[in-house]
């Protein structure tokens, strides 16, 4: 698929905020740091659209980016930041479950997971969540550059089973030099077409 238009529209710092409008959402979860921005900016090719940064936590809220006119990328903030106070996560945690468990928009939750590190005990927790509430789910291993390319598969398998999932269920890309990006396109466009 091509993207030619890829704009933000809003951001929803609470339950009411969140977009309604029928059209069909792609949503990116996972820690912070993870590469959620930078993949969205990757894919739409835009440096700037998503704002990334190293340092964790900086997306607060849930962004919306309106792609092709058609659809949204939906860039939610990340999991496992230590220095938001507790009410602070609570709130987090109560926006995010009613995002992913109240939205027949929601096409599929992309889980973004670091391809050189074991899950964590929160990257389990929010697949069981996804399982437990059936909704679809991909597992996205990121920053595939910082390993060998002939060591991808290997590590992607190695997730794999430290997740119980079968292989298929795992991409593995790269922001910083392109690898798997057309691959998830292409499985977006897919996703879409299921849907008509
Ligand atoms: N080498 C490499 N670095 C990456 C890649 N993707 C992201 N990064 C870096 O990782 C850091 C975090 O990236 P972000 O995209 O801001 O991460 P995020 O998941 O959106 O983080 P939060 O908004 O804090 O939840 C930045 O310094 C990025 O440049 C990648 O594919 N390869
Ligand atoms: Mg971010």
């Amino acid at each position: 698929m091509k993207i030619t238009q890829a704009e933000y529209t809003t951001s929803a710092v609470d339950q009411k905020g969140l977009v309604d409008d029928g059209k069909c959402q792609f949503a990116f979860v996972g820690r912070s740091n993870v590469g959620k921005s930078s993949l969205i900016n990757c894919l739409v090719g835009k440096k700037r659209l998503a704002k990334t940064s190293s340092t964790p936590g900086l997306t607060k809220m849930v962004n919306y980016f309106l792609i092709n006119n058609q659809f949204y990328f939906v860039d939610l903030p990340g999991y496992g930041y230590a220095k938001t106070n507790h009410a602070n996560k609570k709130t987090w945690a109560s926006v995010i479950e009613t995002y992913l468990t109240c939205n027949q928009n929601l096409r599929t939750v992309f889980v973004l997971l670091d391809l050189r590190h074991n899950p964590t005990q929160l990257d389990k927790d929010m697949i069981n969540f996804l399982v437990f509430h059936s909704i679809p789910f991909k597992i996205i291993a990121t920053k595939a550059d910082k390993i060998a390319k002939s060591k991808i598969p290997q590590a992607s398998a190695k997730l794999a089973k430290e997740l119980a999932l079968r292989q298929e269920m795992i991409s593995a890309v790269s922001s910083e030099n392109g690898y798997g990006i057309d691959k998830l396109l292409e499985f977006v466009e897919s996703n879409l077409e299921a849907g008509l």
